[in-house]
């Protein structure tokens, strides 16, 4: 079982000295795993920004995930991908990938999670917990109480995401995620370092 605890998804428009930043100080105040999260479609850039952090995420025994991109998870030998319902097919991926990968889905709907519950995943992304400002095409939010139905229901864990904060983030950890992923908590943060000890003691992680 992989640490969902404290899951950083990076901010697509932070240049790559500001992601480093941001990682570098991410990683100090502990966060248990880092996605890389590239909407723009530059295939050159995400492998750039993805061979920029990884050795500090690897040397730090956190997990590399890429959004979306199959391709640039293989190219760079990221340690898992993320996928939502119109990537690529997850058994497909796990194919590509590997059984000794981490494999994730967003979940949008009740219908998704269910279907969700046969594919070769590790996790799901519960998706959006609150509506956020940093992804304003979320079809739909889950509240609490549907993330409380959607945690007495899945057999995979469960990583709650949108518009988490640390005055929500207790409430979100006793509804029942597994995990917590952020963007602005921590990337728009006076210091991600902080901001990513503070989230972490309010999850109880430690
Ligand atoms: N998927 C669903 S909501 C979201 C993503 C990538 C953005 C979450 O950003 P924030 O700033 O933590 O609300
Ligand atoms: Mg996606």
């Amino acid at each position: 079982m992989y640490d969902y605890r404290l899951y950083l998804v990076t901010d697509e428009h932070q240049d790559i000295e500001l992601l480093e930043r941001v990682i570098r100080e991410a990683i100090a105040g502990g966060v248990t795993m880092v996605q890389l999260r590239e909407k723009h479609g530059d295939i050159r850039a995400f492998i750039q920004r993805a061979e920029a952090i990884k050795p500090m995420l690897q040397a730090a025994g956190i997990p590399l995930i890429i959004n979306d991109r199959v391709d640039v998870a293989l190219a760079v030998d990221a340690d898992g991908v993320h996928l939502g319902q119109s990537d690529m097919p997850a058994d497909v991926a796990r194919r590509l990938i590997g059984e000794g990968k981490i494999l994730g889905l967003s979940v949008e709907n009740e219908q998704q999670l269910e279907a969700a519950q046969s594919l070769p995943l590790d996790y799901l992304g519960l998706s959006a917990i609150f509506p956020t400002p940093t992804k304003t095409d979320t079809v739909y939010a889950w509240g609490l109480e549907g993330l409380a139905k959607a945690s007495a229901f899945s057999q995979l864990p469960l990583v709650a995401i949108g518009g988490i904060n640390e005055s929500n983030i207790r409430a979100v950890v006793e509804a029942g995620a597994d995990g917590i992923a952020l963007v602005s908590a921590i990337c728009h943060a006076d210091s991600p370092k902080d901001a990513s000890q503070q989230l972490l003691t309010l999850i109880g992680g430690n």
